[in-house]
């Protein structure tokens, strides 16, 4: 993709309940209050016919295996791709609230194969940045609304953290820029925190691909 005044491409993920749907918003008005123009994408994105599948098995109205529900997330963002990167193309920052790095995590922590869980990705957009957002799972516990789907349970959040860790080792290692914040801190903080590594952000480089 041409670098030209390109727009940004910048993930928010995190752990369950850290915080990302909320910092997603608020970024979004900052930046447009900035004159930016901006879109905001969230996976999975239930709207479409494949997110229907997703949010049907999330609040565990049917049942489908590991394996398809695997693919089925990586199919609602291959949906979405081509109007991120058009988006990027004409100039518009495009927020993700999570991406491919939830879909590794989530489903290895159910035991499937680590490479396999990322194939299925290979090719999307690249982010320009990552931003992980770190809270305890037992801090995460006591935030609203916590426990009404599937996963929302310690023990699988506390397998997810830990794969997330080997994600952030394994990107930085392809030279992605995956920061880790903490979380658990007010909306505030770690607003200014994000803030600061958006706009730092170097859109002179052509975006690549996972
Ligand atoms: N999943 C997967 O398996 N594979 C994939 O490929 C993808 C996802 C993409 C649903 O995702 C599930 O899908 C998820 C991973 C899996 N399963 N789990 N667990 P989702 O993104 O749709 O989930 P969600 O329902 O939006 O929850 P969430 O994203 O985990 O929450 P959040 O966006 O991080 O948090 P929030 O909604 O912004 O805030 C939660 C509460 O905390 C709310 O009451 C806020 O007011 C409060 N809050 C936020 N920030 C703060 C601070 N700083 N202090 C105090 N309180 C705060
Ligand atoms: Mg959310």
């Amino acid at each position: 993709m041409s670098a030209q005044n390109r727009g940004s491409l910048v993930v928010i993920e995190g752990l369950d309940r850290s915080g990302k749907s909320t910092q997603c918003q608020i970024l979004m008005e900052k930046l447009q209050s900035k004159g930016k123009k901006v879109q905001l994408y969230k996976f999975p994105d239930r709207t479409t016919a494949i997110g229907k599948k997703i949010d049907a098995y999330l609040k565990e109205t049917s049942q489908l295996s590991d394996q398809v529900i695997h693919l089925l997330f990586s199919a609602n963002r291959w949906e979405l791709i081509e109007d991120i990167q058009s988006k990027i193309q004409s100039g518009v920052t495009c927020i993700l609230d999570r991406y491919a790095f939830s879909g590794i995590a989530f489903s290895a922590a159910k035991g499937l194969n680590w490479e396999w869980c990322k194939s299925p990705d290979r090719g999307l957009l690249r982010p320009d940045l990552v931003i992980f957002l770190h809270i305890s799972p037992e801090v995460a516990a006591k935030r609203g609304q916590y426990g009404e789907e599937r996963y929302e349970n310690i023990e699988m959040q506390k397998k997810v953290e830990k794969n997330f860790e080997r994600i952030e080792r394994e990107y930085t290692e392809e030279s992605l820029s995956f920061i880790t914040l903490d979380a658990s801190t007010s909306l505030e903080t770690v607003h200014s925190r994000i803030m600061n590594l958006v706009d730092q952000v170097d859109v002179s480089k052509a975006l690549e691909t996972l």
